[in-house]
């Protein structure tokens, strides 16, 4: 295994020369806009990490790896179109800056584009990649809808809200990683315990995503802070926060969420102060750490050498102390 920055290099060298404006497409513009805007690139250093674990050549997941980091573009510019989201990464969302229109037909073109890349493998390693990504797309757009439907309702459980964000995002996570097992001829276990460790730290990802747009830093956060209260996302620290509050507190919370102010900021610091006197704040820290440290237990029952585990347990960590 190498460190990150090789990887993210690589992604890099590789969407610099992969002939992306082949077709001379006017949504190729969006299409670069959004991919140039980069972020992270977690989830394609995920399947190249995981072609290394397994000893295969990481360069050979490349496509593979690209394809990963389409389509989880293609389900941000959806998502920033159903959450009326102003920023990405620090800039305009492309429905923002473009139209609506614009973001639904980038964000599918982009999803098709990232399903071409597959068309790089050998007959029986791109069946199997196709599958789990046509698998991981219908549960990403599920999940999606669900976030959507929570908006309007009062009667969300945390099961429910748990499966909904392992769907529209841990899914992506561990199938990131699988696939790198796939195109390295990983065994079928192998393959299983990698998506486990991948869907299991996607779950404290965005339990970390949702913390982090109530209490992150608007300066280094690059998404409008306060987004999901605004929008009313039935979040783990909402329901939380009404699991624990008194009834004084959770009326309180009903009614905010009940609301669509004119003040926004007024709103966001209510709930926020709700969400810390009834504790919500910290049970959702000590939620990241356990699906963290459920991640790292499923390491352990990998057949792989030590060094690699501690590893990818670096990156783990690294990757929950993101600001
Ligand atoms: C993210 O949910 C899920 C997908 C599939 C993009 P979110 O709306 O919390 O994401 P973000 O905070 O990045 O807008
Ligand atoms: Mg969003
Ligand atoms: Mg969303
Ligand atoms: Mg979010």
């Amino acid at each position: 295994m190498q460190p990150i920055g090789y990887y993210q290099q690589l992604i890099h060298d590789y969407f610099t020369t992969a002939s992306l404006q082949k077709e001379p497409l006017n949504l190729y513009k969006p299409i670069q806009y959004i991919l140039s805007l980069g972020g992270k690139r977690m989830r394609p250093v995920l399947t190249l990490m995981a072609a290394d674990i397994f000893e295969g050549d990481c360069k050979k997941a490349l496509p593979a790896a690209v394809a990963v980091e389409m389509f989880h573009n293609f389900s941000l510019v959806h998502d920033d179109i159903m959450d009326d989201a102003p920023l990405r990464r620090g800039h305009q969302t492309v429905h923002e800056k473009w139209d609506i229109n614009t973001g639904i037909l980038s964000g599918d073109a982009m999803l098709i584009l990232a399903y071409r890349y597959f068309e790089e493998y050998e007959p029986e390693v791109f069946r199997e990649l196709a599958a789990l990504f046509s698998k991981t797309a219908l549960e990403v757009c599920e999940g999606q809808q669900w976030d959507v439907d929570f908006e309007g309702r009062n009667d969300v459980t945390i099961p429910e809200y748990l499966k909904m964000i392992e769907y529209k995002t841990a899914v992506l996570v561990g199938a990131a990683m699988k696939m790198g097992g796939i195109v390295a001829g990983a065994a079928q276990q192998d393959c299983d315990l990698i998506y486990d460790f991948g869907l299991n730290l996607g779950l404290a990802f965005q339990l970390q995503d949702d913390y982090l747009d109530a209490f992150g830093d608007p300066e280094t956060f690059g998404k409008q802070v306060g987004g999901d209260i605004i929008e009313n996302k039935k979040t783990y620290l909402y329901l939380k926060a009404i699991e624990r509050a008194g009834n004084e507190g959770r009326e309180q919370l009903l009614q905010l969420f009940a609301s669509q102010p004119e003040n926004t900021e007024a709103k966001v610091a209510a709930v926020k102060e709700l969400f810390v006197s009834a504790g919500a704040d910290a049970a959702t820290r000590q939620a990241i750490e356990d699906y963290t440290l459920k991640a790292f237990e499923t390491l352990e029952k990998m057949n792989i050498s030590a060094d690699k585990k501690a590893m990818l347990k670096t990156f783990g960590e690294k990757l929950m102390q993101r600001k």
